[in-house]
């Protein structure tokens, strides 16, 4: 167990998180779904993380979908219907500033899901576990960019020689994480001298596993969460606040010596 949160503690960590990331080379940020929630995108794990009473382990799953396709439509479509009304929040603006100072010594790597990233700004990003605007058909394999478009709860292929199920283009428990990209995303944080973990529970795996693979590799680790996690354990310096309020801040401080 972790002590709780002290509010003055973000005063004192702050200049020293922003002492380590000036002075890093490479840098590597892996988000989750906490970076989020200040545009109004529920977590996964918060008193919000159910849906009609399931739990997402329940309702993200290749056995779930073959059981019941148009209820994880469902819930799917009512995601992206919600993605329509939100917008990247000073998190992610802060994190498309800080790609901008590191250039291409920069990646993200982000769990997210609602493209947030893009939106705001960020190009060097590697989606982990898929993206809700994209579908994938289950009889030819075709990803399309649909967009937020409203799909039905039985969406087809279009392409009608197919006509095959569509689903979400996203990674579901129990499956693979799209080829190369767990790869470039591992290759981001052995390369990088600091590892910023942002709004993540670091509980879903493989994604945790980057924490402490950069632990490994000597890399300082610094999380920006509201509460302490699974990767604090992990961390150098934990900065506990909104990340919407705490990445900017530390963005600010980057420019002071
Ligand atoms: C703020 C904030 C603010 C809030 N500011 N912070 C046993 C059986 C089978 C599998 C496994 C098993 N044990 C382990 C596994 C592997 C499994 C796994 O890790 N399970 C764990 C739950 C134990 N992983 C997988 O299955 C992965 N695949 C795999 O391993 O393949 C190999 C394999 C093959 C065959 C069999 C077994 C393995 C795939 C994982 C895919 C995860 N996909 C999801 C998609 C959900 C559907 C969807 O989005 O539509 O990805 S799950 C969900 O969790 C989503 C997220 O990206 C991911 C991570 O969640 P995240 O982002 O950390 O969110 P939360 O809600 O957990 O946390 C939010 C945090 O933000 C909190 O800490 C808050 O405090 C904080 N916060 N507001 C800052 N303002
Ligand atoms: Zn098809």
């Amino acid at each position: 167990m972790h002590p709780p949160v002290d509010p003055h503690d973000l005063d004192r960590d702050l200049p020293r998180a922003a002492d380590i990331l000036r002075s890093a080379e490479r840098v590597t940020i892996l988000t989750g779904a906490g970076v989020s929630a200040e545009s109004g995108v529920p977590t996964f794990r918060g008193a919000d993380g159910l849906w009609e009473g399931s739990r997402v382990e329940e309702v993200a799953t290749p056995r779930a979908f073959e059981r019941d396709p148009a209820l994880v439509w469902r819930f799917y479509n009512l995601r992206r219907e919600n993605l329509r009304r939100v917008e990247p929040n000073p998190g992610h603006q802060a994190i498309v500033a800080m790609e901008q100072r590191w250039g291409d010594r920069f990646v993200l790597v982000t769990q997210n899901v609602d493209g947030l990233h893009g939106q705001a700004g960020s190009h060097r990003v590697l989606e982990l576990h898929g993206n809700l605007h994209r579908t994938r058909c289950t009889r030819c394999g075709m990803i399309e960019d649909r967009g937020l478009e409203p799909l039905g709860d039985m969406p087809s292929c279009s392409d009608s020689a197919c006509d095959g199920l569509l689903r979400p283009d996203i990674v579901w428990f129990e499956e693979m994480l799209p080829e190369g990209v767990l790869d470039s995303a591992r290759l981001a944080v052995v390369g990088c001298n600091c590892l910023l973990v942002v709004g993540t529970s670091a509980m879903v795996y493989p994604a945790a596993g980057l924490i402490p693979l950069a632990q490994h590799v000597g890399a300082a680790v610094i999380e920006v969460n509201l509460t302490p996690t699974a990767a604090t354990d992990q961390a150098d310096i934990g900065l506990y606040g909104p990340s919407g309020e705490v990445l900017p801040r530390l963005l600010g401080l980057l420019d002071r010596s």
